[in-house]
């Protein structure tokens, strides 16, 4: 059997990203694929707890600290997504490394310092990133409650984000019609899915 494919989606905060996996995942299982949803940051473990904290501003932490207890929340369901991939499940990761390169990046940290500790991670087969200018964006509900979501600070997420964009990336227009974003993107996965039966692949490293 097959492998299960990675499949991640990134964007900008308030980008959909949240509606748009769990809509995928859904999707997958309706048509008998096994696929299972997953979140970073994961809050739910005692690490994720602290960048709960840190998110809600009711703890302070050094850029750095905050850095690494993103890519450890990353770390500690590593093992598990190797073995589900390895099982045949399909991952729907809404956020992973992109993320926390993009958002530290984003407040001046060096980029190469902020990739090393997600070095060797299961690398993405698919990204899909969700596109919205912050402006947009910030009209939506929700937008501004956490530490990062000010309008410079997603200016510059979005140029991070572009700047690691590679072949295995799609951009969708985030400000169109949900159904119509979930219809491309679920045709996407379609097709990923198709080309990996005809031409497995094991799982890659991601940045090495
Ligand atoms: N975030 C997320 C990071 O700064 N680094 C990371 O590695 C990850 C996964 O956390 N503003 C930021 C992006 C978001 C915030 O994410 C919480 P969400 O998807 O709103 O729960």
């Amino acid at each position: 059997m097959a492998r299960g494919l990675l499949i991640v989606f990134e964007g900008c905060d308030r980008s959909g990203k949240t509606t748009q996996s769990t809509r995928l995942v859904q999707a997958l299982n309706g048509a008998g694929v096994a696929a299972k949803l997953l979140k970073f940051p994961d809050r739910t473990t005692a690490i994720g707890t602290m960048i709960d904290g840190y998110l809600q501003q009711k703890t302070r932490l050094s850029d750095q600290a905050i850095h690494l207890l993103f890519s450890a929340n990353r770390w500690e369901a590593m093992d598990q997504m190797r073995a589900d991939l390895e099982s045949g499940t399909t991952l729907v990761v809404d956020r992973y490394a992109f993320s926390g390169v993009a958002f530290s990046a984003a407040k001046k940290m060096d980029p190469r310092w902020c990739r090393a500790p997600d070095v060797g991670l299961a690398m993405p087969d698919r990204v899909f990133f969700l596109d919205i200018h912050p402006d947009d964006a910030a009209k939506r509900a929700g937008f501004g409650g956490e530490i990062y979501e000010r309008r410079e600070m997603q200016i510059e997420v979005r140029a991070q984000f572009s700047s690691m964009m590679d072949k295995s990336w799609s951009v969708v227009d985030a400000l169109q019609d949900a159904d119509e974003i979930h219809g491309q993107i679920l045709a996407l996965a379609n097709e990923a899915l198709e080309r990996h039966r005809a031409d497995p692949a094991p799982i890659g490293r991601l940045w090495t």
